[in-house]
């Protein structure tokens, strides 16, 4: 960073390279997860790190953006809440001369000029291999099979992309029926108050399809509660591969995730090396992921890091 600051901190004139990030929230061990990562990959890089969290208000990651602007950090990245609305506070960024990284989740500005780079999943992708691996369990199934979702945050890039990949994937079977389908908004409370709805309003139900894994751990409880096994009564598929999800698949109360990784960090911290010594780098950066059985749930855990 350079030049005076006006907020009363000291400018870093060590040299060092000023990150603003501007995170989410805390909804999720998805989210934890990402949060430790930037903060480890930042130290590691010898970057200096800002760091907000946002509380799933995108007012204040806006807020947070304008603050790291009028600090003049050299990079600011963040993961953008909802996909619309960004524009005005991109403008700003790039006038000020300062690059933006997003990572996570996308944002639906044409004006691909306003950030250098998107870092993250291909959250279609996600949702269509969910539906590809149900569309082949229920290959043999005979009557109309009842599918319930719970949606992640409302008008965020995860659920929009994840509901759309999915339907695509199960319009291959025309006995899949989506019956329900709401926001959770990726938290575990939500997850169970939803499915406790969606069990109260539905006698049959099969399948359920959470946009996250937390959502689906909440779900379990009340499905438990309202007398059903989990993993035979209510097939249940989940999205992320933490480890608490990936221990609900080894247990079988869970039947297939399809991993998303929050191991984001270090891509960052390289980016934001790149994009300060002037160097081009991709438009899109996507991350590398999986899908899990319960079997290779079961191999997997013993080293997974988050
Ligand atoms: O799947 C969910 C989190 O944006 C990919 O946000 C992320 C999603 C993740 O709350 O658990």
């Amino acid at each position: 960073a350079c030049g005076n600051s006006d907020t009363g901190e000291q400018p870093a004139d060590d040299g060092k390279l000023t990150l603003g990030f501007s995170q989410v929230g805390a909804e999720s061990g998805w989210r934890t997860a990402n949060t430790n990562s930037i903060k480890e990959s930042a130290k590691e890089a010898g970057i200096e790190l800002k760091f907000d969290d946002a509380q799933g208000k995108q007012e204040n990651q806006i807020t947070a953006i304008r603050n790291y602007i009028q600090q003049k950090v050299d990079v600011i990245a963040f993961s953008p809440v909802v996909e619309s609305g960004w524009d005005t506070v991109l403008k700003e960024a790039k006038d000020a001369g300062i690059p933006v990284i997003l990572t996570d989740r996308a944002v639906d500005s044409a004006d691909k000029s306003l950030y250098k780079t998107f870092i993250g999943s291909d959250f279609v992708k996600e949702g269509k291999l969910s539906g590809e691996w149900l569309v082949n369990e229920t290959k043999s199934a005979t009557g109309v099979v009842n599918i319930v979702e719970l949606q992640g945050t409302t008008g965020s890039a995860p659920a929009n992309d994840r509901k759309k990949g999915f339907a695509e994937a199960i319009a291959a079977n025309p006995n899949l029926k989506v019956i329900a389908s709401q926001t959770g908004d990726f938290t575990r409370a939500g997850g169970k108050a939803v499915m406790e709805q969606f069990l109260k309003a539905n006698p049959k139900i099969d399948v359920l399809f959470a946009h996250n894994d937390d959502m689906g751990l909440g779900a379990l409880e009340a499905i438990t509660a309202a007398g059903k096994v989990p993993g035979k009564d209510i097939k249940i598929i989940t999205i992320d591969a933490v480890k608490d999800g990936m221990q609900a698949l080894a247990d079988g109360k869970f039947n297939f995730i399809a991993e998303c990784s929050p191991l984001l960090g270090p891509q960052l911290m390289e980016m934001v090396k790149k994009v300060k010594a002037g160097e081009t780098i991709p438009q899109r950066i996507e991350t590398v992921e999986t899908t899990f059985t319960p079997e290779q749930a079961k191999a997997a855990l013993p080293t997974r890091k988050y």
